[in-house]
This record gives structure tokens, sequence and C-alpha cells, in this order.
């Protein structure tokens, strides 16, 4: 019964899996879930790849040590059975094997942390960012800001189903998409004026909570131009499944053109010290 079971899910996800082997179900850069996806969504930020590399290296470490288990069980079940071992062994203590079973454990935990903090404080902010990117959460919808680039301020809400055009993801379109350039430091400064939110983009390996009275910070480097979508990733209310985080990452001429045209429609003119976000100094970001 159980090995039918097993089939049936086998049988069941194989299209999936030699759809994506072949390709055919990926596109060339996936920047969103696709259909039976297995992996990760593509790294496309420097914080990303470490992410990665950091996931596969516990990958293997938690093989290794799963099948070093399985074959000790299997042994102790050989050798040790009551038909292959009638006279059992009487003896509880071994102290060399109880200080190693602590041991090693110990040193296996230590050996993760090291590089999981080094990736922690890499993800946390960078020391010389080129711009900053302001995000709000709001129930439901997120809104943004450009202090660097005068002032330009704006919401971006998801697109409904009914409203879709060719190509735009159902749940992850937006009206107004975040607009940045690629191979840029970009500091990512986090708030919101109502409940928790969590603006998250996969790709960018980010996924920071926004809270009220605070300013969490967080950054990325796009390494690829494309769409980038992502989601709330924090249960904010009845829409939260419905605030969508759509990211397009262009040329710096691009990026720069499209500033200007922003700015022109706008007409933004105030310093960056008179928009609500802004006005909270940098240094406070810490948020402590
Ligand atoms: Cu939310």
């Amino acid at each position: 019964m159980l090995f039918h079971r097993i089939l049936a899910s086998v049988a069941a996800v194989a299209p999936g899996v030699m759809a994506f082997l072949s390709g055919a179900a990926t596109p060339a850069f996936a920047q969103q879930p696709t259909p039976w996806q297995l992996n990760f969504q593509p790294a496309a930020s420097p914080v990303a790849e470490r992410i990665h590399s950091f996931h596969d290296m516990l990958l293997v470490l938690i093989t290794v040590i799963t099948a070093f288990v399985l074959l000790l069980l299997l042994y102790v079940m050989v050798r040790f059975n009551a038909k292959a071992n009638p006279t059992p062994s009487r003896t509880t203590h071994n102290t060399t094997i109880e200080v190693l079973w602590t041991v090693v454990p110990i040193l296996i935990l230590v050996g993760i942390a090291v590089p999981s903090f080094k990736l922690l404080y890499f993800g946390d902010r960078h020391p010389n960012p080129d711009m900053t990117l302001k995000v709000m959460g709001y129930q439901w919808y997120w809104g943004y800001a450009y202090p660097d680039q005068g002032n330009i301020i704006f919401e971006s809400r998801m697109v409904e189903t009914q409203d879709l055009k060719p190509g735009q993801p159902r749940l992850l379109a937006t009206d107004n998409p975040v607009v940045v350039p690629v191979d840029t430091n970009i500091r990512v400064l986090l708030s919101t004026d109502n409940v928790l939110h969590s603006w998250a983009v996969p790709s960018f390996g980010i996924k920071t909570d926004t809270t009220n009275g605070r300013l969490n910070e967080t950054w990325f480097r796009a390494t690829k131009t494309g769409t980038f979508y992502g989601q709330c990733s924090e249960l904010c209310g009845v829409n939260h499944g419905f605030m969508p985080v759509e990211v397009k990452v262009v040329s710096k001429a691009e990026f720069a053109q499209w500033v200007a045209s922003k700015k022109k429609a706008a007409a933004l003119t105030a310093p960056a010290s008179t928009i609500e976000l802004a006005g909270r100094a940098d240094t406070s970001a810490r948020g402590n």
C-alpha cells in the first residue's frame, strides 16, 4: 500500500522533473516561482549567492550525518539482534565514546555557526551603499521612496487578476514596480505605519520585516537585469497574500531616464528632509 503511494507520488512528480531537466518549464532566467520548481529561485545578488552555497554545504553535511546514523542502525540490527548475539553485553558506560558523541556534534555545530554568522553579518548591511531605497509596508500594499533621487515616492499595488496584461504573473505583478539600477549597492530601509509586514525578494536573498516604530535595514546588489518578484512574508492580515513585490532591475542609463521621467511627472522638488520616511536620521537605522 505504502509502496503504491510512493509510486503514485513519483509518477505525479516525474513530468515536472522531466520538464525541469529538459528546460521546458524554466525560462532563460526565472525570477519568480515556476511549476514543479525544486530548488531556490536563481540568485541575483551576492547575499542570495552566499545563502545558496551555505544551503548546499548544509545539505551535504546533513546527508553525510543521516547516512552515518542509518548505517549504524542497520549494523546494530544485523549484528546485535537476538539471533546473531544471544548473550547481550552488560556494558553501561564507556567514557571514550561518551566524550566523542558529545564533542563531535559540538564541533560540527561550531563549524556551521562560523559561516552562518559571517553570512548573517554580510547580509545585514553594506558599509558603502551607492543609494537608498525606502520601503513602507501598508495594509495591504507597499510604498517606496528614493531619497537620493529627489524624493520620488509612490505606492505599489497588486494588479487584479482580471486586469492582468499578457506576461504579467497572477498575484505577483504590480501597478508600480520598484525600479533599481543593476550593479549598484542599494541600502534598503524598511518600516510600516501599521502591522508587521516583511519585504521579501527570494532572488536577492532578502526577507526583512517592516516593524512599526523602527527602521530596519538590509541591502542588495542586483547582478542581472530583469524583473524580480517577491511577496509580503509576514502574516499581516486579510490581504496578506495580495501585496506582492515587483522589482525591475535596469541598466544605470535606463534608471537615470526613469528617475527623470518620474520627477517630471510628479514635479517633486522638496528636499529629502521633508518626507516622512527620509526625515528619520540614518543613524537610527539600527533601531535599537
Ligand atoms: Cu504584509
